[in-house]
């Protein structure tokens, strides 16, 4: 495939004012009228080629300026359309008419089908699947948009924008016209068409505009969208006042369906949502089913300032609407839940995902400069990085520099499609600093690490931090120069009070208004001394996660023991007790793989049973705390040589040491926070549900026994409850009657509920043992599965390669071969969620030796099979260079 570049940027030499579109839907015959008002763009030369983007069309025929264009004027493949000499004036129109086949796209990109409707996907560039055009995001234009159906099958017409008229076309046929006065590139173009039902509220706009909201799910679904609606009215108020943004359309919509390949789309004034982020209750929906829509409503809904009312130049900026928002959805969670909760959620996806990508051979920048497709740049390191570089900015500038500036983008950018260095000049300016430094943080791959050592002078009361920064290139070749680092630090005292300090020399520091003080990094060592330190302070960093790096090697045992007792920073101290807890789990899997038992320390034990009684922590933290990092992040962290069988028999082994020392606590927790009132989704219950699920887990290992869980299972009355406890019947005991009973009858009560069953398929494709490999292959054939819908592919598929780390590394490699198969399968329908399962290989050289083999053969192998989409291909050859 062709290489697109960031260096070879140039903007369009036409420009298209207005888009006409004309649909007249059939399910396999759809013909689409594209009535485009191009303009020359100033200073390009009169008669300057026009060659606009197409991906599989039918070309019908095109007209320019009212006249048919010959065989000469115009020349279509299915991939481009090239209009060799446009007229010589300023504008003029072009119209072309094209066919596409809603029912044969698999790809779920341009327009398609799913469930009997008709809907659309574009970003990032599906628009050129259903017309030629100039499908870059910086090529904004004026949506009309005319929409013909049948009225029986299809009594729902939607697009962008607000409604301007409807009626009958006689035939049984109908047509609705939608118009979207902001301009927008046609990666932001939806339409959807079909039968639903719909759940309609309003919203009344700070400044006193009503607004109607609608959100449409399959019909009799209805209730479950209530939850969906209320994160949307709330999201909608805290946009206007943390960020002073309102909405802007008297309409916004919202639709959810059932075969989708993201979680959701933020189409101009109509959102396409994967119905699992969207329907709720508590008999189908789980507290983090409940807390993802929440999350993906705001995220999507945020997406119409940062985003749609400023978009991206070009897709190498697509973190400046992804990773922005993506911070405002976190900002947004924290506030409607529990802040320190959400950070330590969102700290270790970032550790799980984004650190081994940034570690591993699809490395890249957050801001990319160079892609072959540009779907496999939808990562973390673009997402959730992106988030972690507006945060730091945030710590840097303070809230109110931080504020000044985001102000300054909406001002200055509004309308436009802008780039990384536009947004980062707005801070620069409204906070009076330099970021070219901290500009780094878009061009360099790699987790910086740090190493940071401490001496206290009790006769000079000086207390010496020596801070050193490195960035080992991940890729070969990419840069590595210095980073402004921001550590948001204290000085502990005896208890955890902050001590006080006369000055400081080493390194810049900044105080803003109510945060913690930060120490500003900017060389590759740092000699920092404090003076006027009283007692020998023990040093408490990266508070809140101040900066995404590592730190190697870890603080003193002695000192983390001391933070995770009384840290007063809560993510601090939730880092100090996982890290303590890493540390037994290495040790664990060192004295497995020695043929040694393994176990936790007792120092672990007395810290755990301490943090497990401790009820002045909010329940929620405290499930946190007590969660042992997972497999792949003890993995993750051995980071060679792994041996995942190891690894897996030290966590059981340190789980049941924990669980049996810690008994009577958990028990006594069990059964105090047995549920007294009705399901409430809030914080509160949820963190209720998490603490005593966690409880109910350590309480089977303690017992070596799932009796607990099997009654936990007969006794729930909402989800969460009865998906934990058939998750620990059936890991703890796969091979039990009651396991296979429980199973059945989960399968039973939701065989009509594809999202629901998800959770069957993630439990059973998620056993920690061997034979999971043929439960899985097993699983494909099962009523219910299917290949060609992305849900049931990543909760079995998906969750077998990414969540599994025993199963799917069997030593024999039938894993990775059943992986691959299955990609192979996938491919040929779907290569977007091709590609992105191919990820789950990404480790493959950090594994020991015999494992590292049959993965890479098993790579090799699907590289080798014909028909390899580009998306695939991509992948896997930089997962083999
Ligand atoms: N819909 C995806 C998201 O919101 C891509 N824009 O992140
Ligand atoms: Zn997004």
């Amino acid at each position: 495939g062709q290489v697109i570049r960031l260096g070879d940027y140039r903007p369009s030499d036409y420009l298209i004012d207005k888009t006409d579109l004309v649909f007249r839907l059939d399910p396999t015959r759809t013909r689409v009228t594209a009535k485009l008002q191009m303009r020359r763009r100033a200073g390009v030369a009169p008669g300057t080629p026009l060659t606009l983007d197409g991906d599989g069309l039918t070309f019908v025929g095109a007209r320019i300026d009212g006249a048919d264009a010959g065989d000469n004027a115009v020349s279509a493949t299915a991939d481009a359309l090239v209009v060799n000499a446009p007229p010589a004036s300023e504008t003029f129109t072009l119209e072309i008419e094209t066919v596409v086949d809603p029912t044969a796209n698999t790809q779920l990109m341009g327009l398609y089908r799913t469930g009997g409707n008709y809907c659309t996907q574009c970003e990032a560039e599906g628009f050129r699947r259903i017309t030629y055009f100039l499908d870059r995001p910086d090529v904004l234009s004026v949506y009309a948009v005319r929409i013909e159906a049948d009225r029986k099958d299809v009594p729902l017409l939607l697009s962008n924008g607000n409604p301007v008229e409807n009626g009958d076309l006689g035939d049984g046929r109908h047509y609705a016209v939608w118009h979207d006065p902001h301009p927008k590139p046609s990666y932001l173009f939806a339409l959807f068409a079909g039968n639903l039902g719909v759940v309609e509220d309003e919203f009344t706009t700070a400044s006193g505009r009503l607004v109607t909201l609608k959100i449409y799910v399959e019909h009799g679904k209805e209730p479950r969208a209530a939850y969906a609606m209320d994160a949307l009215k709330r999201s909608m108020r805290w946009d206007e006042e943390r960020f002073g943004l309102e909405y802007d359309l008297d309409i916004f919509q919202i639709v959810a369906v059932s075969d989708f390949n993201m979680g959701a789309m933020e189409n101009k004034g109509l959102n396409i949502f994967n119905d699992k982020y969207v329907l709720a209750d508590p008999r189908t929906a789980t507290d983090q089913d409940y807390a993802s829509i929440e999350a993906i409503i705001a995220h999507e809904y945020f997406h119409n300032w940062t985003g749609n009312r400023i978009t991206c130049r070009d897709w190498f900026q697509l973190c400046l609407k992804e990773g922005l928002t993506v911070y405002r959805d976190q900002e947004f969670s924290a506030d409607m839940r529990s802040r320190p909760v959400k950070r330590i959620g969102d700290v270790r996806l970032l550790r799980a995902h984004q650190f081994p990508e940034d570690s591993g051979p699809l490395a890249h920048p957050v801001r990319p400069r160079t892609y072959r497709e540009i779907n496999n740049f939808y990562t973390a390191t673009v997402y959730e990085k992106g988030a972690e570089i507006v945060r730091m900015l945030r710590t840097l500038l303070g809230a109110k520099g931080f504020a000044a500036g985001m102000d300054l983008y909406f001002q200055r950018h509004d309308g436009e499609a802008a780039t990384i260095e536009q947004f980062l000049a707005c801070f620069a300016e409204a906070a009076q600093t330099d970021l070219t430094q901290f500009a780094l943080w878009y061009d360099q791959p790699g987790t910086p690490n740090l190493a940071i050592t401490t001496r206290y002078d009790r006769t000079a009361r000086t207390f010496a931090v020596t801070v050193n920064q490195s960035l080992k290139p991940p890729v070969a070749g990419t840069p590595n120069a210095p980073m402004v680092i921001p550590i948001a630090f204290a000085l502990a005292g005896k208890n955890g009070s902050t001590l006080d300090h006369d000055a400081v020399s080493g390194a810049r520091t900044m105080q803003h208004e109510g945060e913690d003080g930060v120490l500003v990094i900017t060389e590759p060592k740092h000699e920092i001394v404090f003076t006027g330190i009283a007692e020998e302070p023990v040093l408490s960093v990266l508070r809140g996660f101040s900066a995404p790096v590592t730190r190697v090697p870890q603080a003193p045992t002695r000192d983390r023991f001391f933070l995770a007792r009384h840290d007063s920073d809560p993510f601090s101290r939730w880092e100090a007790l996982n890290s303590l807890a890493m540390e037994d789990l290495i040790k664990a899997t060192r004295a497995v793989s020695a043929g040694d038992p393994a176990a936790a320390s007792d120092a672990l034990v007395d810290i755990f049973s301490a943090v497990a009684g401790d009820g002045t922590f909010d329940n929620a933290y405290r499930a946190l705390c007590l969660t042992l990092p997972a497999e792949t992040d003890i993995a993750r962290e051995i980071g060679r040589d792994i041996d995942p069988d190891a690894i897996n028999k030290a966590r059981r082994g340190v789980t049941e040491h924990l669980a049996k020392a810690c008994e009577r606590v958990f028990a006594r927790i069990y059964h105090e926070l047995q549920p007294r009132n009705a399901y409430d989704p809030g914080a509160e219950g949820a963190g209720r549900r998490a603490l005593r699920n966690v409880a109910l887990t350590m309480l089977c290992h303690a017992a070596r026994s799932t009796d607990l869980a099997e009654q936990a299972l007969a006794e729930a009355d909402n989800m969460t409850d009865r998906a934990h406890a058939l998750m620990v019947l059936t890991h703890l005991a796969p091979e039990s009657e009651a396991a296979a009973q429980a199973l059945e009858a989960f399968r039973t009560a939701f065989r009509a509920e594809p999202i629901v069953l998800d959770k069957w398929f993630t439990i059973q494709a998620t056993v920690p043992r061997a034979e999971t490999v043929e439960t899985v292959q097993a699983l494909t054939k099962a009523p219910g599965f299917s290949w060609d819908n992305p849900n049931r592919l990543r909760s079995l598929i998906g969750a077998f390669a990414t969540g599994n780390p025993v199963a799917f590394n069997r030593a024999d490699g039938k894993g990775y071969e059943l992986l691959c198969a299955a990609i192979r399968r996938i491919d040929a329908k779907n290569p977007q969620v091709a590609a992105r399962l191919m990820t789950a290989m990404r480790a493959w050289r950090n594994l020991e030796p015999g494992r590292r083999q049959r993965a890479k053969t098993a790579i090799e192998s699907l590289r080798r099979g014909d028909r390899v989409s580009r998306d695939l291909a991509d992948i896997i050859d930089r997962t083999l260079a």
